[in-house]
């Protein structure tokens, strides 16, 4: 799929409306993990409008593709997509945590809004994964199943496990992805427990490995192109991307992992995001 430059523009704006909503809702909630919701946002969006098999007129449609949020704390990212698409109306977004609120911190399986699993618990997401692709396989369903992991949730072994299986069963269904932001809750995840050589790791259990600039839309998509392309086993991308996204000051630290920003930081960062806005509306394009 090649994109226009029109295209680009729109999916661009999109992206940055959608962390502005990232924002909105963890600031207030006064609770939240703005920086890893904001390092996938691109990606969430980008699977679902433009790579998956969904229904627009409903989320329950029994051949859509399935998106599992391993990483169950970037909730609002996943929220502010599936309000893009019309799942979940916009208001809604704004009860985020609140007492009764369908739109919990972390997500809580509800598929009417096209919130497939819950999760939050990390390490769990890719085995529930590898059951949904075996299924599909059962029930000649073409679906794809989708799992998007944070790097530090790699430390949680049951992540291996499901990496092993997932050959195993040469689910060419699974497609894993990796926000490789390179930071966890309380560092780096190579001082705190060593990653690398991750691809080599992953290519020695059987995955096909594609590693991408998750900051580039162009390479992103075509990564998931090829992806589809690739059968008899299951595959991984390695989305290299930045923790706190183009937040400035949220940028590669654990400070805003699990913090909300105060209302001086949000004011800025929403500034931070509506310059870059204004810059792509200009056709100066800042590819995410
Ligand atoms: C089983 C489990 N242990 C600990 C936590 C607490 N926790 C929440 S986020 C996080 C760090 C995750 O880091 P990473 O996967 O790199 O997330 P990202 O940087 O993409 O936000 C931890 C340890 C949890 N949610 N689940």
């Amino acid at each position: 799929m090649t994109l226009s430059v029109a295209e680009e523009k729109r999916i661009l704006l999109d992206i940055l409306e959608i962390k502005k909503d990232v924002l909105k809702m963890i600031f207030q909630a006064q609770s939240g993990h703005p920086g890893g919701s904001l390092s996938c946002a691109n990606i969430i969006y980008l699977l679902y409008n433009n790579i998956m098999k969904i229904n627009r007129e409903d989320p329950q449609w029994n051949k859509r593709d399935i998106f599992i949020l391993s990483k169950g704390h970037a909730a609002p990212a996943l929220y502010a997509v599936l309000s893009k698409l019309g799942f979940i109306k916009r208001e809604k977004l704004f009860t985020l945590r609140q007492f009764g609120s369908d739109l919990q911190g972390h997500p809580v399986k509800n598929p009417k809004l096209g919130i497939e699993i819950s999760t939050g618990s990390l390490g769990m997401g890719l085995s529930i994964g590898v059951g949904c692709a075996l299924a599909a396989k059962l029930d000649n369903n073409d679906r794809m199943i989708y799992v998007l992991l944070g790097d530090g949730e790699l430390n949680e072994g049951s992540i291996w496990e499901a990496v092993m299986a997932g050959n195993h069963y040469k689910l060419d269904n699974l497609i894993a992805i990796i926000d490789r932001n390179g930071i966890q809750n309380d560092g780096s995840t190579e001082e705190i427990m060593a990653l690398e050589p991750l691809a080599e790791k992953w290519k020695a259990f059987g995955w096909e490995v594609i590693e991408t600039d998750g900051s580039n839309l162009r390479e992103i998509i075509q990564g998931f192109e090829r992806c589809k392309n690739i059968l008899g086993r299951p595959k991984v991308i390695i989305s290299y991307l930045i923790k706190g996204a183009e937040v400035s000051f949220m940028q590669h630290t654990q400070k805003y992992h699990g913090r909300a920003p105060n209302e001086e930081e949000f004011t800025l960062a929403l500034k931070e995001l509506e310059n870059i806005e204004k810059n792509i509306k200009r056709g100066i394009i800042y590819n995410d």
